[in-house]
Order: structure tokens, then sequence, then C-alpha cells
């Protein structure tokens, strides 16, 4: 059969009876999409997202020493070290396995050798959290082969914390526990403050989600991110002086920081301003959603872009031109920037009628706006990290 007939699965499960000659168990964690609810996750606000049809395979046995083998399978790289040895490597692809076995030893936690082919068609530096898709297939898998007994959310939290511990990367929680989370046709309400969570069933039979990739990913973009959070620990340490009872920005609301904008200054009280509207409209989206109004959950995407454009300041030149492009186009509901920003994709409700004519209008423009060949995603909403049983 011809490469692009095998599933994605399939191919990383032949890589690895090619490279170890030996039958795997197969593991696969999605990419996640965010419907609303943009960097409130650190701010223990609400986040809404999905795990998507494109995902990370990992094909794993064990073995009886302490070696462990990877194999990068859309890499075509091998890189082999011992558990005792989990040091930085010259390459970086490495690192998200590595952080994985760092969090497990951390926690006392004590495995043998094994090996792993890796790979899958999450894009990289797309936004679409393919780092937290490595991290949670990785460790799930490990979870599963050496029976360890991790439940899901616990599996969740090693995994962030592995991200920001050993590869620097101070994300929230919202990746991981999408990959790992997921539900099909359902988008997850998360409270990131106490972890319960909702499923809300997502209609797709009128409207379409489809990913438009800048392909780009600016310098700013991890800098930017540890500088918002920093900024918003700010406006907390000045409310919390009046309010004693704030500890992050989901004790406050919209109307509490106004009251405060001469304290915070004009660049935290933007920061606040748009942080607390936020976690706002996620509950306002959701009960739009419950009454089955797209139009007006399309609308609260506009408003969350307007903040991060203006007021969060995350967005970049081609993430609002994309943006700006959808407004005059009746078949779009609502469109904005996901995930972290700088970068990465912007994520469009489109009429299902009008998603050939759209995909053709955005390339067009872009291309002839940035020189640059637009790749647009149609997802599907699937279920979360799970073993693959043939
Ligand atoms: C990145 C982070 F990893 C998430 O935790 C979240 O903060 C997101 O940016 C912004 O909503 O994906």
């Amino acid at each position: 059969m011809e490469k692009t007939l095998i599933s994605t699965a399939d191919r990383i499960r032949e890589a690895f009876v090619e490279q170890f000659n030996e039958t795997p168990r197969l593991f696969r964690s999605p990419g996640r999409i965010n419907l609303i609810g943009e960097h409130t996750d650190y701010n223990a606000g609400f986040v809404l997202p999905a795990s998507v049809d494109k995902a990370v395979y990992f094909a794993i046995s064990p073995r009886t020493d302490d070696q462990v083998q990877l194999h990068a399978v859309d890499l075509d790289k091998t890189y082999s070290f011992r558990l005792g040895n989990l040091s930085k490597p010259a390459q970086e692809w490495p690192y998200y396995q590595l952080s994985v076995l760092d969090q497990l030893q951390k926690s006392g936690i004590e495995i043998s050798g094994f090996q792993a082919s890796f790979g899958g068609d999450v894009p990289v530096g797309a936004g679409m959290s393919s780092s937290a898709a490595l991290e949670c297939c990785l460790l799930f898998a490990l979870n599963e082969v050496f029976g360890l007994g991790l439940d899901r959310l616990e599996i969740v939290k090693m995994a962030q914390k592995a991200e920001n511990e050993y590869v620097g990367v101070n994300c929230g929680i919202m990746d991981q526990f999408a990959s790992v989370f997921g539900r099909s046709q359902s988008v997850i309400r998360l409270d990131c403050r106490s972890l319960e969570y909702e499923y809300f069933p997502f209609p797709m039979d009128e409207y379409l989600l489809i990913l438009c990739d800048t392909t780009v990913k600016h310098s700013l973009a991890d800098s930017a991110y540890n500088l918002r959070r920093q900024e918003c620990e700010q406006g907390v340490a000045i409310l919390h002086k009046y309010h004693p009872h704030m500890h992050s920005l989901r004790d406050a609301t919209p109307e509490l920081v106004k009251q405060h904008e001469a304290e915070l200054g004009p660049t935290v009280y933007r920061r606040c301003k748009y942080m607390t509207e936020e976690i706002e409209r996620v509950q306002q989206a959701c009960e739009l959603l419950l009454e089955g109004d797209l139009e007006g959950f399309g609308k609260k995407m506009y408003a969350t872009h307007d903040g991060l454009q203006h007021e969060y300041e995350v967005s970049c030149p081609e993430l609002d031109f994309l943006v700006a492009q959808t407004r005059p186009n009746p078949d779009v509901a609502g469109a904005r920037m996901m995930g972290g920003g700088f970068g990465g994709c912007t994520i469009n409700l489109v009429r299902r009628s009008g998603v050939d004519a759209f995909e053709t209008v955005m390339k067009a423009a872009y291309h002839a706006e940035f020189g640059i060949d637009l790749p647009c995603y149609r997802v599907n909403i699937t279920k979360g990290t799970s073993e693959l049983v043939s």
C-alpha cells in the first residue's frame, strides 16, 4: 500500500516493527482546539477546549534493562539513553519524552527501560498543543505498560509539571487536560481553579470549525507568555491589598478592576480588564451553546479576539489580518486567534455551505498579503487519550 493511504496510527506501528522487530502496544493523544477562554487557565478561570482528529501516536514495548530507545518517525531520528541519565541532549526533540521520565522519577515512580516509535499529524508550532499531546501520550502509555496506577487527572497534572519544570514552559493546565479528557463531539468547560469539568455537546450539523494556520511563530511567544503571567500576578498583588480574599483574577470582576484602574496602571489594568471579561465570557458562551445560539457564540469569539489583540496584546499582524478578513463574510459566525498567540492558528466557526468559498478566499487573501500559502484544517472533535487495540 502507498504510504499516503496508510493511517497515521498504522504508519507509526509499522515504523516500530521495522525499527525494533517486535509487536508494540499503540497509544494516541490528540491535539486540542480552544473555543473560548484564552490565557484564563493560569488565572484560575474557565476554558472551553476540545480534543481533535489530529494526534500523536506512540508504539511502545518494555525492556528488561534500563535503556530507553526513542525513534522519532517523522524526523527519522533516534536517541538512546539510560534512565539514570536524563540530562538534556543537544537536539531538542527528546525534551518532551525526557520531561515525562524526569517527572516520574521526581514522584518516586520506578519503571524499567522501553523502546518507542512516535509521530503523528498535529501540526507543530500551530498552537494545537503537539507538545502536550506528546507528553500525555507517553505518560499514558507508560502508565498502561508498567501498570503504574495513575488516574487521568494525575496524568494531566504530571504532564503539565513535566512541561513547566523540564522543558521550561510555564504553561497552564488546559492543553494537557483537553488531550486526556476530550470526548467525541463535545467541548469541555474546565474550571481551572477546582478542576471540575462539564461536557457540552458541540453541534456540527450547521457549522464547521476550521483552523487557518498562519505558519508563523514570532520569537516573542515564550517570553511574552511568561510576561503576561507576571502582569496578571502584579494585578492580583495590587487588588489583594484592597480585597484580601482575592488570590487570582478569577476572584475579580471587570467592575472591580475598573475601580482600581489608577493603582493598576495602564498596562496591568488592560491585562486585568481582558482577563476578567474573558472569564465571564466563557460562562456566557456556554449559555449560548446550551440555547443552540451559535451566531451569538461566534460574536463572543470575535470579542475574545478584540481583547487579545488590543488589551492582552498577544496577537500579531498575521492573526489580526486573518480575523479581519472573516468579518464581512456572512458564512462566518465567529473567528479569533487561538492558543498562546504571536502566531499559530485562528479558529473559525463557518457555515457548512460556505466552507469551500471561505477557504478559497482566505488562502488568496493571505497569499496576496504575506506571500505565504495558508493551510486550513477542518477539525472534528474526537475522544481524548486512549490505547488503540487492533
Ligand atoms: C498555551 C498554554 F500552554 C496553555 O496553558 C494556555 O495558557 C494557552 O496557551 C492560552 O490560553 O497553549
